[in-house]
């Protein structure tokens, strides 16, 4: 039984890892030379705890080979990016170049997995451009059962640092065009899985990946919101939340700087665009979450201008340290976070020094534009303005003796909590 991964990213390549682990013969698909030839040599090409292992091995004892384009297998897993396009609608560029990639070598019996992002409709339009290739082929839209190929959608759900354990533990939602898609499906996850196969049909999968990061989204943009009411009714906001949560119906999230990352940030784009009038709510907490990272860099404005008077220095001799720049606590993933973002706005604009700390970089970066990466001490002890940005476990350690003489803008509760 040969699976072909086509996508060797964040989650193809896992994916393909953890299969070959559990003895399935895995041909890897990748545009991306370069990720082909260092897979093939056992190594890897991102970060991902415990991955680099499950690979090297895999690699080592033949199960998992990469390639620049798609050979026949069984079944195929597309893991390709669903990036969203200048108008908030989903490109799916990637998944139409991989099914026309793959439809030359499919046959009969073989079963299709698409585990991207999608919008509602996807794995539809994904059977539409494999019959437009493959005319001599039937497929489950006007065949169900008996069509010659299989379609299911399957959305991964894990956790970036988290992602070797995740993809085994965690429930898995199957929605395939027709049942024997569902039962194909569930047989192929079950090689590795731990977690419950839930079965439905694919625009019902499609939906629930969207609807569980918009959750995500609405319920931070439910406590950011909070944390701008507050400031403008002098409250502090870490303690009415903590207040809030001791209601036992009551579980506030945390306000933050923003929203990052590839997922929460894009997948409630995909339900406003293909539900404009109907996802006002969704389409707000996006619009909220988005604008925090104007609210804060207004505040640290604010924040320079008053240790300026406040120390009697002119602006430009005011030293900015923003500590943290990674889109979540303890990775070193840049990729659209707020922090970045933030502290690349404060560096462009400040006239004085700007430092950033970042513990999970290595000290040679320069992540920032005229700004430097310095160490957590040295960039404390020559602030005259804290901007916390990102709750690193290292930052947790800062004392209020650590602060004193410096004015602050603290966007997650580590100091002012
Ligand atoms: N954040 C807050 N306040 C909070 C929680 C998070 O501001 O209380 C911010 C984080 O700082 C970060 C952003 O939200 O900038 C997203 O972080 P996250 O930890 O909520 O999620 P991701 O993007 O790392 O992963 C999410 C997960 N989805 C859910 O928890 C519903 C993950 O399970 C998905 O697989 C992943 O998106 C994905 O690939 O879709």
């Amino acid at each position: 039984h040969t699976v072909s991964v086509i996508g060797l990213g964040y989650i193809g390549l896992p994916t393909a890892a953890v299969l070959a682990k559990n003895g399935v013969n895995v041909i890897g698909v990748d545009v991306n030379a370069n990720a082909v030839a260092t897979i093939n040599a056992g190594a890897i090409h991102i970060v991902e705890p415990g991955l680099a292992d499950v690979v090297k091995r895999a690699v080592h004892d033949g199960l998992l080979r990469a390639v620049t384009s798609p050979e026949p297998a069984d079944a195929y897993v597309i893991t390709v990016p669903t990036p969203f396009t200048a108008d908030y609608d989903a490109d799916l560029s990637y998944i139409k170049a991989a099914a026309q990639a793959l439809a030359p070598h499919l046959s009969v019996g073989n079963l299709i997995i698409l585990e991207s992002t999608s919008p509602v409709g996807t794995t539809e339009q994904l059977a539409d451009w494999l019959a437009e290739a493959r005319p001599d082929l039937s497929f489950p839209k006007t065949h169900g059962d008996e069509a010659d190929i299989q379609l299911a959608y399957c959305p991964e759900r894990v956790l970036p640092g988290q992602v070797m354990h995740e993809l085994v533990q965690n429930d898995r939602v199957i929605g395939g065009l027709s049942a024997k898609a569902n039962a194909q499906a569930t047989a192929l996850y079950n090689t590795f899985l731990k977690g419950d196969c839930l079965l439905t049909n694919a625009r019902t999968a499609e939906m629930a990946k969207l609807t569980e990061n918009s959750f995500r989204d609405v319920n931070i943009a439910f406590a950011n919101e909070l944390s701008l009411i507050c400031d403008h009714l002098s409250i502090n906001v870490w303690e009415l939340i903590r207040l809030a949560n001791h209601h036992p119906r009551v579980n506030i999230l945390q306000p933050g700087p923003g929203v990052g990352g590839h997922c929460i940030a894009v997948d409630p784009w995909f339900i406003v665009a293909s539900a404009p009038e109907q996802a006002r709510m969704i389409r707000t907490a996006r619009e909220v979450n988005d604008f925090k990272p104007d609210w804060v860099y207004q505040q640290v404005q604010c924040t320079i201008q008053a240790a300026a008077q406040q120390t009697g220095k002119a602006v430009d001799a005011v030293n900015v340290t923003c500590l943290g720049l990674a889109f979540k606590a303890n990775i070193d993933d840049l990729r659209e976070s707020p922090a970045l973002a933030i502290a690349q706005r404060i560096a462009a604009a400040h006239s004085g020094t700007t430092m950033v700390v970042e513990p999970n970089l290595p000290a040679t970066a320069q992540p920032v534009a005229n700004a430097t990466l310095t160490a957590l001490d040295e960039a404390l002890s020559e602030a005259d303005v804290v901007v916390l940005l990102v709750d690193h476990t290292p930052f947790k350690a800062i004392t209020r003796a650590q602060l004193e003489g410096k004015l602050w803008v603290d966007t997650r509760g580590l100091i002012d909590g």
